[in-house]
Parts: structure tokens; C-alpha cells; sequence
């Protein structure tokens, strides 16, 4: 019998949900169902969020500097149970193990960078006008924030956000991804063993719809901070705008990586490999186009195509696969159908993969062959539509500038690539390339948290996450202007 978990909500475990319960399986073994969760609805978001709004009152005057102390020995349990969530990961959505211990890993480095800020959350001090008066700024936090996760990093996303909301101020309710709650639910038991005190960070679970839809529109909730589809993503845009909330939104890629004349092709190859096929393409900064120069296009294709073939495709706990499935039925639907689309009507020369692997050890999961298309341009769908799956697109250029213009060729603009030895084409590759991440002689990815995440164009709305500039999403600023003349000083007017 399968576990049941619940919703936490000012402090306490909450098994019911209005609608019932969903559970979810092992996208490597369905037969396995990982855990039985609350189908929430508008009650339990009110709950929440009531718990929330009241714990803030006393968290927003926490000093700083010890909340980080509650950020700091999160991380520290982060550390100890590392391997426990990595396993709870990997049964939930797939990726190998190596991944998954990364995927905490983000989260621990997250939470000792926002446990440092607890020290800084710097603002300006500038000089005013006027001798006897002072000026400078403060960070204000917002009040309950709701975020809303994906499942390709289960825990590393929820951290990017819920850390930094923490050590400003705020309190949270999350709605995590139905196909990884539980990653986020052993979160939330680990920050109340931390010392969060109760109602700080409340877990929903649920849909979309169920869920999400009213926790973005309830009333005392200040900011959303989504990371998932561009579809959605743009729903929830409309809302907030007409609702007028803060929001910061991460949605789809289709990134590029160059493979110019002359670059070290051994390791541009690892580097293909890695960002194409890593967490079985399902990356927002996944390579999922590869703009070849045509001098090494035949040498370099007939290499990886060789290579991606070899891939060992499987469970991800088990320590010899290299790529694991894909997260749940619909996602290996959705990448499967795109997969037609390159064969029927782009009429795409298919170099590998293409189909789903159903047989052996394969049988009983929503497995996805490595696979790659040649011959890719601008004048196919493939070449500008997100797959979120391991299928590479190879497109050749025949110069660096109609590659820089190829990487372009984008509605979105999150990671890009270059792997060239050549100094001037490097710096002329990260000034000209429109995208949020530009890596040189590494693949799209691979970011690391002190560097502000995100992109340009349909990838986002202009916020980051990571790094401090996120802290600009979890508040506010306010200035202060303090006179100590003892008389009325006009700005702009009076000269003292
Ligand atoms: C994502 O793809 O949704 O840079 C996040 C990377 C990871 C984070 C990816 N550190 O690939």
C-alpha cells in the first residue's frame, strides 16, 4: 500500500483534500506508486494562505540575520538527508541518480547563499541635498508570496524560490508539480526541523486549476513566482496583470549550442551529449538545437549520432544508466507527437532514436529513444518548437554570423553555446547572442545559483532568479529620508 501524504498548512500534516486524492507513479516502473496526495482545492488554498498571512506577521520581524540561521541549518539537513531526496526524486520523476543529487546539491547551495544574504540585503546609502539630512533604502518584504513549481527540478526549483522569499521577509504557499509533491513535502518537514516557525511555508497539493488558479487570485496573496510551460505561464501572465500582482515568470527555451570549424570536437561532443540527452532533455536549458559550421558538420554529426546511439537508457536508480525516462505519460505523448512532426511534416532526416522503447527491462515505463534530426532550418516547425525531451535538432551554418543569426532565429532566449577556440568570436558570440545564459566551450546547461537565472524574449517577463537579484522579486523597496534640521528643507527649491 502506497503512502499517504498531506498538505501542510500552518504547521500541521493535512491528509483530506476536497477533491480527494491522485496519486503518482515511477515513470520507470508504473507499477510503483510513489505516494498518495490531497487533491486541494479553493478551501485548502484559503487555509493556507490565512496560515501564512498570519505567521507573517511575527516573521517579517525576525531580524534578518536569523532567519538566515534557519536557512543555514536547512541547508545543513539538506546535506545530511541528501541522498534520501535524491531517491525520492529519481522514483518520482526519473532522472538518474547523478542528476538528482545535483538537483539537492542546487538546493543546498541556495540555501547557504540566502542564509549569507540574512547578513547583507543591502540597500544605498546616498548623500541628500540638505546638510542635516539623510537618505538611503531599505528592503520591505512583500507579505505571503505563492509559488508554483515544475517537476523537472523538484527540489532546486522550489528552493530558488522559497529560500530568498524566506530571508526577506515572506511566507510561502507552494503548489509543487502533481508529478514530484513529495520531493517538496520532505522539503517542507526539513524546514520545520530547521525551526521555521509554522505557517512560514505551506505545501497544497493539486492542480493547476484547483489550485493554482486560486491561490493567484486570492487577495492576500502579493507575488507569484511560476516556472513551468509557456502556455501556462502566459495564462497566469494575463491574471496577474489584470490582478496587478508581482509576478516572475521562467517558461520554455529552445537553446542552441554552436559547434564552430574550430573547436575541440571531443569535447564539444561530450558537451552535445550532456546538454541534449541530461535529464532526458527535459531542461528549460536542454540543447535542443546544434548549429554545426558546415566545415566539421559531417565529421562531428556521424560522432554524436554514434555516441547518442550508445547512450544506456533506463531506470534512473540504477547506477549504469546514462539517460532515465521521461516524467509521465503525457510528456512522452507530447514529445512523441513532435517527433512526427519532424518526420511527416518537416520531412526531417531522421539520423537516430524516434520511438518510444517498450520492450525488456523498458516495458513498464515511459521511456523515449535518444534521437536526432538533420538537416534542420528555419523552415521547420521542429527547428523553433520546444520538445522537452531528448531529441536534438542539427541545423548548419556556414559561417559564424549566419550561426549567431541561427541562435537567434528564436522566440525564446533562455541558455545558448559556443564552442570555439577562437577569443574574438567568443566575446563577439556572448555580445551578440539574445538569451540569458551564454556559456563558452560548455553546453546550455549547467547554471550555476550566484548568476542570475533566466532569459530574454518569450522566456520571460524580465526578472531573474538566483543570485541577489532575486531578492528584487521578494521585495520591495522602500526610501528614507530622515531631516534632523529641525525645520522644513524644500528639495529641489531651497539652497539652506
Ligand atoms: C531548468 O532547466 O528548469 O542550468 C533549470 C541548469 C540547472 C537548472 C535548470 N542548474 O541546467
Amino acid at each position: 500500500m502506497a503512502k499517504r501524504f498531506g498538505n501542510l498548512i500552518g504547521g500541521k500534516w493535512i491528509t483530506e483534500g476536497t477533491h480527494g486524492t491522485f496519486e503518482n507513479r515511477n515513470p520507470a516502473n508504473v507499477d510503483e506508486v510513489v505516494g498518495i496526495y490531497p487533491k486541494s482545492g479553493k478551501r485548502e488554498v484559503n487555509a493556507a494562505v490565512a496560515a501564512a498571512k498570519k505567521a507573517y506577521e511575527k516573521w517579517r520581524l525576525v531580524p534578518a540575520p536569523k532567519r538566515g540561521e534557519i536557512l543555514k541549518r536547512a541547508g545543513d539537513l539538506l546535506v545530511r538527508h541528501k541522498e534520501e531526496l535524491a531517491k525520492i526524486e529519481t522514483r518520482e520523476m526519473g532522472k538518474i541518480l547523478a542528476e538528482t543529487r545535483g538537483d539537492v546539491q542546487e538546493g543546498i547551495d541556495t540555501a547557504y547563499y540566502m542564509a549569507g544574504e540574512g547578513r547583507r540585503l543591502f540597500g544605498d546609502t546616498v548623500p541628500c541635498e540638505f546638510t542635516n539630512k539623510a537618505g538611503f533604502s531599505i528592503r520591505m518584504p512583500l507579505g505571503v508570496v505563492g509559488l508554483i513549481t515544475p517537476w523537472n527540478f523538484p527540489l532546486a526549483i522550489p528552493t530558488w524560490k522559497t529560500f530568498p522569499a524566506l530571508i526577506c521577509g515572506n511566507t510561502v504557499v507552494i503548489k509543487p508539480a502533481s508529478d514530484t509533491p513529495q520531493t517538496v513535502i520532505r522539503f517542507g518537514e526539513i524546514l520545520l526541523e530547521a525551526g521555521l516557525p509554522e505557517g512560514c511555508f505551506n505545501v497544497v497539493t493539486g492542480s493547476g486549476r484547483e489550485v493554482g488558479t486560486p491561490l493567484i487570485e486570492h487577495p492576500d496573496v502579493r507575488a507569484i513566482s511560476f516556472t513551468g510551460s509557456t502556455d501556462v505561464g502566459k495564462e497566469i501572465g494575463s491574471l496577474c496583470g489584470k490582478l496587478n500582482k508581482k509576478l516572475c515568470l521562467e517558461m520554455g527555451g529552445k537553446n542552441a549550442m554552436v559547434v564552430m570549424d574550430d573547436a575541440d570536437l571531443d569535447m564539444a561532443l561530450e558537451g552535445a551529449l550532456w546538454g541534449a540527452f541530461g535529464t532526458s532533455g527535459q531542461r528549460c536549458t536542454a540543447t535542443s538545437r546544434l548549429i554545426v559550421h558546415r566545415r566539421v558538420a559531417k565529421e562531428f554529426t556521424r560522432r554524436l549520432v554514434k555516441a547518442a546511439k550508445a547512450l544506456r537508457v533506463g531506470n534512473g536508480l540504477d547506477p549504469k544508466t546514462q539517460m532515465g525516462p521521461v516524467a509521465s505519460r503525457s510528456a512522452q505523448k507530447g514529445i512523441l507527437d513532435l517527433i512526427q512532426v519532424g518526420k511527416k511534416e518537416d520531412k526531417l532526416e531522421l539520423l537516430c532514436g524516434g520511438k518510444a522503447l517498450t520492450k525488456g527491462k523498458h516495458a513498464k515505463g515511459w521511456f523515449i529513444e535518444p534521437t536526432i534530426f538533420g538537416g534542420v532550418t528555419p523552415k521547420h516547425r521542429l527547428f523553433w518548437e520546444e520538445i522537452f525531451g531528448p531529441v536534438l535538432c542539427i541545423t548548419v551554418a556556414g559561417s559564424f554570423e549566419e550561426a549567431i543569426e541561427r541562435v537567434n532565429q528564436s522566440h525564446y532566449g533562455l541558455s545558448s553555446s559556443v564552442y570555439t577556440r577562437d577569443v574574438n568570436r567568443a566575446f563577439q558570440a556572448i555580445r551578440d547572442i539574445e538569451a540569458g545564459i551564454t556559456y563558452i566551450n560548455a553546453p546550455t546547461i549547467g547554471a550555476e545559483i550566484q548568476l542570475p537565472f533566466g532569459g530574454v524574449k518569450g522566456t520571460g517577463n524580465g526578472h531573474r532568479e538566483s543570485s541577489h537579484v532575486v531578492l528584487d522579486m521578494f521585495s520591495e523597496w522602500k526610501s528614507v529620508y530622515v531631516d534632523y534640521s529641525g525645520k522644513l528643507q524644500r528639495a529641489q527649491i531651497d539652497t539652506e
